[in-house]
């Protein structure tokens, strides 16, 4: 790519070069470029103004127009890094290249030099960053809203093979990706009590005085379209304290006392919750939902005001919804009407309705314990205001229902067990002392739209999950299959392959209309182009072996098959049974002879993922990865044909690296508990062959792609329930039996580490081996063996290959996004003028 020319034919790199040196010297008093560090922070400080020039116009564009806004409500965005994305995405990157390369630096390195901001777990975190980038794409207003963690998704390392948790420092040297705004700060309470008054006109109101205030100040993140002048907003909320400490105590000697306050303000913006699917039942975690939620409605709301002034609290639904990413910003139903009601003085009726018509609501997940659930003790303590309007809420819903069911269910015992199976505050089924607020049945009570995030997964929330529900509101539930943004995870990621496309496509219009990447499939048995596609697959091998390198200091075959696995660790997402294929695989290669072994197809095995640091049978299996590979790794008989490594710290940034060089990779969760998957869509994309369970979006890949061309195996979901009846009956494989042998008797090590991994397992009883492994062992093995012998036959695994990846046009987060925009958002799109 050449550098820019600019209108009197100058080129602009000379100006860059020095802009760059600029930034460095003046914000960091450093006179030369001499590391990919110095060159990163010049760098990113230069591209920063021209992201805020793009952000300004965007928005000066906006509020002229007065569109209709998205507001994505996320506890989670997990964006990694910017540099790359963003130069790509403003289409800069011939100018810095150049001017880069003239500070005789590389893009490559220089974009590695920055740490992913990691404010998301995984799955849903990263969804939302995809989504805010297509949002820009496709010209929608629409900001983003979260919390400025001072602390994001822990470092993982490992220690002697088991996982230790680091903190996340990633603000140290500054972040040039954002904007602070000291004009946008709001105020959000907690705890106190609530009176009644009466006002002039006799209308009796709810005063709410907090026992606690902190300051919510605002942190712009702007977000570049690609190919488009828009640039939107993450906008993310720091927690400050109302003064800066307690004067009184700190002269009375009382330093403790008079810091106090600061240290509980600043706790609740400083850390993620490293928990996906698992969640702790912490105060703290409610505050940080709560803190967010209210600045941003806050901050909404003053804006429509500041336009609409505050009599036209009707327009408020043909200017603003919001999407709650999962229940985690739920509170915002009860906050909309706490504002309107209390704050606004609307009547409650004409403010449910708004409420109502505002709020939709995506559900991420089938894990009943990931359901979230608050003690009505615990919100009364904290939010009781918020607690009254549940209250209140939940007595019209159930009122309504009892009305609604009269009909259906005419004996008063049986309507009574139905509206308290379906109300919002409910006993805990483990102790019948204790309320519970479940937060998913708020949201879908308070929502216009519910919607799971792929076919299979939205029929188990329609049948399944609230199923009560949705047969009272079937046009209520939708389906809005997941996707992810094509520029960070092909075009950005894995340039070659991407210019291969654009030159076989003969444009790289395919970058927002994925669709056309269907045109690759008459290539696909071409053996010219496969043996290009081939090249570029090797150089991305070669890149990653050199990564094993790094981190465990031994080189890999790169001819050999790479087989990764990476996502957080979960017992349902099966890592485990994967270990235990490694193993039979190794046991196999064992017993031959070496003649025999020529003959074998060689594989190395990469798993990576963070176990949350609480959940102890998750760092288990990690053990048992690190235990197993490195009695694979070091075995002289097997070492040419099989190798296991887990790659530490697995992040965005590290899926940028793997993902492009992954051969086949592994979506094996147990049918019907993988919501969706996404990354299955970026190694989809990335020309890589999926092994994988009839499960989330691997269903609507399989379709996409040619169910013939994907390793399917296991059983459905609809089986599920009663194959976990029947667990006594089950006869495990013998293969199964020997490998628990062996991992009891100690062939790994650390034998009472694993004792029970192993005991999750085995006791056949009901309940016992909850996700199936040993169900779905044999045919998972099977499948296994399919992929040799496809491996060994490259014509046809290449043209597999090709085959994912012209199947992938669906998968594209435009394409999800666009449905999200007319099916429940009814927002179009919105085009500042070209830059001049
Ligand atoms: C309640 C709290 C502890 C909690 C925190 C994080 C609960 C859940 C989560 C995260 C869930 C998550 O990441 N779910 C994933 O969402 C993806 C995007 O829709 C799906 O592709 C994936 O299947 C699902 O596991």
């Amino acid at each position: 790519k050449t550098a820019a020319i600019n209108k009197s034919g100058t080129s602009s790199v000379p100006a860059t070069t020095k802009d760059i040196e600029n930034k460095l010297r003046y914000l960091f008093g450093r006179n030369e470029v001499s590391t990919p560090n110095d060159a990163y922070q010049g760098t990113a400080w230069s591209v920063r103004e021209r992201l805020i020039d793009a952000f300004n116009k965007t928005h000066e564009h906006w509020k002229k127009e007065d569109p209709k806004f998205i507001y994505y409500l996320s506890a989670e965005f997990l964006m990694g890094r910017s540099l790359t994305n963003t130069v790509f995405n403003l289409g800069l990157q011939g100018d810095y290249a150049t001017a880069l390369k003239e500070l005789g630096q590389k893009m490559e390195q220089v974009a590695e030099a920055e740490r992913d901001a990691a404010l998301g777990n995984g799955g849903l975190g990263r969804l939302a960053a995809c989504f805010l980038d297509s949002m820009a794409t496709l010209d929608l207003p629409g900001w983003g809203y979260g919390i400025r963690y001072k602390y994001g998704m822990f470092k993982q390392a490992l220690k002697d093979g088991y996982q230790q948790e680091l903190p996340d420092i990633w603000l140290t040297s500054g972040n040039p990706w954002e904007v602070r705004r000291d004009d946008v700060r709001h105020m959000v309470g907690f705890g106190g009590r609530v009176e009644r008054r009466r006002e002039a006109g006799g209308r009796e109101v709810a005063v709410w005085t907090p026992a606690e205030q902190v300051i919510a100040q605002a942190y712009d993140n702007p977000i570049p379209g690609y190919s488009t002048p828009t640039t939107s907003n993450l906008r993310l909320w720091d927690a400050l304290p109302l003064s800066e400490f307690d004067l009184a105590a700190f002269n009375a000697g009382d330093y403790d006392r008079a810091m106090l306050a600061r240290e509980r303000a600043e706790a609740i913006s400083a850390v993620l919750y490293p928990n996906d699917s698992t969640p702790e039942g912490k105060e703290l975690r409610l505050k940080q939902q709560y803190f967010f939620v209210c600045a941003s409605l806050q901050d909404v709301l003053s804006r429509f005001k500041a336009t609409h002034g505050s009599a036209r609290w009707d327009l408020l639904p043909s200017k603003a919804v919001f999407q709650l990413n999962d229940t985690h910003p739920t509170i915002a139903v009860a906050e909309l009407m706490r504002l309107l009601v209390d704050v606004e003085g609307l009547e409650w009726d004409e403010a449910w309705g708004i409420t109502t018509k505002c709020l939709n609501y995506t559900n991420h997940t089938v894990m009943p314990e990931a359901l979230e659930k608050w003690p009505v003790k615990v919100m009364a303590k904290m939010l009781p205001r918020h607690m009254e309007i549940i209250e209140v809420i939940n007595e019209g819903w159930t009122q309504w229902l009892s009305a609604h069911l009269a009909s259906e269910l005419p004996a008063p015992e049986e309507r009574a067990k139905r509206i308290a199976a379906m109300s919002i505050i409910h006993e805990n089924p483990w102790n019948k002392e204790e309320m519970l607020v479940n937060m998913a049945y708020l949201a879908v009570v308070g929502s216009s739209a519910v919607n799971g995030v792929a076919a299979i997964h939205s029929n188990i929330v329609k049948d399944e999950i609230f199923n009560d529900f949705y047969k009272i509101f079937p046009s209520k539930f939708q389906n809005k299959t997941n996707g992810v943004t094509p520029r960070r995870w092909l075009a950005w990621c894995n340039p070659e392959l991407a210019d291969l496309i654009t030159q076989q496509l003969g444009s790289d219009a395919w970058i927002n209309d994925t669709e056309q990447l269907t045109a690759l499939r008459t290539h696909a048995s071409d053996p010219a182009f496969q043996q290009r596609w081939a090249a570029v697959k090797s150089a991305k091998k070669e890149r990653l072996a050199g990564l094993i390198k790094r981190v465990w200091g031994e080189e890999v075959n790169t001819a050999a098959l790479f087989d990764i696995q990476i996502k957080r660790i979960h017992e349902y997402k099966r890592q485990y049974l994967n270990v235990l294929s490694i193993i039979w695989r190794y046991k196999q290669l064992k017993r031959m002879s070496p003649q025999q072994r020529l003959q074998a197809v060689p594989r190395v095995c990469v798993i990576g993922g963070k176990a949350a640091s609480a959940y102890d049978m998750a760092k288990r299996i990690i053990r048992l990865v690190t235990a197993v590979g490195s009695v694979i790794n070091a075995d002289p008989d097997t070492r040419d044909y099989l190798r296991l490594y887990f790659l530490p710290d697995y992040n965005v940034s590290l899926a940028e690296t793997i993902i492009p060089a992954a051969e086949l990779s592994q979506h094996i969760s147990t049918a019907g508990t993988e919501a969706s998957g996404t990354s299955n869509m970026k190694f989809a994309l990335n020309g890589c062959l999926i092994i994988g369970t009839w499960d989330g979006a691997n269903i609507e890949i399989a379709e996409e792609t040619g169910v013939e061309n994907v390793f399917v195996f296991g059983v459905r979901a609809e089986d599920i329930n009663g194959l976990r009846k029947e667990r006594k009956n089950f006869k495990t494989d013998p293969r199964w039996d020997e490998i628990m042998r062996d991992i009891e008797g100690g062939m790994f090590g650390d034998k009472e580490y694993f004792k029970p991994l192993v005991d999750s397992v085995n006791n056949m009883k009901v309940g016992n081996d909850w996700f199936l492994l040993a169900n779905d062992f044999a045919a998972y093995l099977d499948a296994q063996q399919q992929v040799d012998e496809c491996y060994r036959d490259q014509a046809e695994w290449l043209r597999r290959s090709i085959m994912y990846t012209a199947g992938s046009g669906k998968f594209s987060s435009d394409r999800t996004i666009r449905q999200y925009a007319e099916d429940i958002w009814h927002v179009g799109p919105c085009r500042p003028p070209p830059a001049a």
